[in-house]
């Protein structure tokens, strides 16, 4: 799969490192063919280049608009070289394969940045330079192509060790940036005008989606919003099918992902799950022998939290859980699937959104996270870290009991889905206690022991249902003091990552307190 290069059409707004790379290709007995600029500063540098004027026939005209656009370079771009009819036809016409492109654009984005005036703007959106990048990059089975500087020693260093060729992964490699590259210049070119028009956010549409629906309002009134499908047509919120119910609103549509991302943690297979999120933190998740059980120990968990929550299930809605849900104003059921029966029951609540999928949504799918800053966007993996039982270590005198550590993984997987500091509390596969974005993972082990004495309260219990609980926690104890106050609220055994710089401080204060706990090396912030 190695590719000879013979022939490089040079043509960049950035010279930066372009005679190195010239002088390199040159020695390499290179042809060079290159766009006015550009040929100037390598001819300006003593190397011999080719106008690409000179190829095509026609001059650089109208300012430049229109130098590269024509079939001698096009040609030479796309030609499949082992494709009879293409090679004829590059006999036919006099096109000479190009096999390299080394092309950055035309500085829109700086243009932009610098405060220039709209005709400026208009000026510096390249067309011939993401022409020949999108044709370049079709043909990288055959051709490569260069969109950054950066660039240019990787390509040098693949030539070096394959005697002037490049390998079929390299160029995809590089199609991959190119297409990347071409992406976001338009959306640059996109947003600017978008700007210009003074549109707002939400409508624009350089996202790399499908606009599903524009929504009435954003988290609050005076917020615009959107609803994008990403093509992928995964089980989801957003590719969920509404039974009946008004539109849902952003918020809706946040917590619904929510609920089913987290109810999406427990396979089917393994028995019912159900959870119940508002403000995008769970109120109560549990699971049960049957769905109607599962929702039943969600809702207990926190039922004034429950009210006009979110429920979601990872089975399809059976009858006897629809009819306890309707008991109490919920805003949205999100389940893959539901029964006829169930589904009668929904229609006398016309206001109750029923949302059904095919599936759930798959929490190992890799997805790309990505978050807004002031000036910049921050990308990371989605987190689809996951332990089981063998990953953990038990750091106490007392180990938990299988029961227990049932609770605790229930309970860790429930974490990973409440906002950091994320404290949970967990008894016979029922959340008992939630202490959700508190700044101190102190506050968090109050709020869930409060919420825990509250559960009390509302079902008429005679003692906290925290007392002998499994205690999570999102990230490590970095004092003792979370710990010990999980403990006083009936905690009997803890999962944490583990990793502070007191953990023996804090295992000792565990084992003080009889506490059996387990570490899982690995922590779940979520923000
Ligand atoms: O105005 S263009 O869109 N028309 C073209 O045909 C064309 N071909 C290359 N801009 C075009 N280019 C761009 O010119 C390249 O993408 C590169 O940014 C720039 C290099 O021009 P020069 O070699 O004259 O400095």
């Amino acid at each position: 799969d190695l590719s000879p290069v013979r022939r490089a059409l040079l043509s960049v707004s950035d010279k930066t490192g372009l005679i190195e790379l010239g002088q390199a290709l040159a020695a390499r007995g290179v042809e060079l063919l290159s766009t006015g600029g550009t040929a100037k500063a390598l001819r300006d540098a003593g190397l011999t280049v080719r106008d690409v004027a000179e190829v095509t026939g026609f001059p650089e005209m109208m300012d430049g608009r229109v130098k590269t656009l024509h079939p001698m370079v096009h040609g030479g771009l796309l030609a499949l070289r082992d494709n009879a009819d293409h090679v004829a036809a590059m006999e036919q016409h006099g096109i000479a394969g190009i096999d390299l492109l080394v092309v950055n654009l035309y500085p829109f984005e700086a243009t932009v940045a610098k405060g220039a005036d709209y005709d400026d703007c208009i000026e510096n959106i390249d067309i011939g330079g993401p022409a020949m990048i999108r044709a370049a990059s079709k043909n990288h089975a055959f051709v490569n192509v260069v969109v950054d500087v950066a660039d240019y020693d990787a390509l040098l260093a693949e030539m070096a060790a394959n005697d002037g060729q490049t390998s079929y992964a390299f160029r995809q490699r590089l199609a991959q940036t190119a297409y990347a590259r071409t992406a976001a210049y338009d959306a640059a070119v996109s947003n600017w005008m978008a700007d210009q028009l003074a549109l707002e956010a939400p409508r624009r549409r350089a996202f790399a989606g499908e606009l599903k629906q524009t929504l009435r309002y954003g988290e609050n009134s005076h917020q615009q919003a959107a609803f994008y499908t990403d093509g992928s047509n995964r089980p989801g919120v957003a590719t969920a099918r509404q039974l009946q119910g008004k539109e849902l609103s952003y918020n809706n549509i946040n917590d619904t992902d929510a609920a089913f991302e987290l109810v999406a943690e427990f396979a089917p297979e393994n028995g019912p799950a159900c959870a119940i999120i508002k403000h995008a933190n769970p109120c109560g998740v549990a699971l049960g022998a049957t769905l109607s059980e599962a929702y039943q120990k969600a809702f207990d968990c926190d039922r004034t939290s429950a009210f006009g929550g979110i429920v979601a299930l990872n089975q399809p809605l059976d009858a006897e859980t629809a009819g306890k849900i309707v008991e109490i104003f919920t805003e949205v059921v999100i389940a893959p699937g539901a029964s006829d029966e169930a589904i009668a029951i929904f229609a006398t609540k016309k206001n109750l959104r029923l949302l059904l999928t095919d599936g759930l949504p798959d929490p190992r799918q890799p997805i790309v996270a990505m978050k807004q800053v002031a000036g910049g966007l921050l990308v990371q993996d989605k987190d689809v870290g996951h332990v089981d039982l063998t990953d953990l270590k038990v750091v106490t005198r007392k180990a938990p009991t299988e029961a227990q550590m049932a609770d605790l993984l229930f309970a860790w997987k429930v974490g990973k889905h409440v906002k950091s500091n994320a404290i949970v509390y967990v008894k016979d596969g029922a959340t008992v206690g939630v202490g959700a974005g508190q700044m101190s993972r102190l506050d968090s082990a109050n709020v869930a022991a409060a919420k825990a004495q509250r559960m009390a309260t509302e079902l008429g219990l005679p003692e906290s249902p925290a007392k002998g609980c499994a205690v999570a926690s999102d990230a490590f104890f970095p004092f003792a003091d979370g710990l010990l106050e999980a403990a006083a609220a009936g905690g009997a055994c803890v999962i944490q990552p583990g990793g502070s710089m007191r953990d023996d401080e804090v295992i000792k204060a565990a084992d003080e307190a009889g506490l059996a706990m387990v570490f899982t090396g690995m922590r779940h912030f979520r923000h």
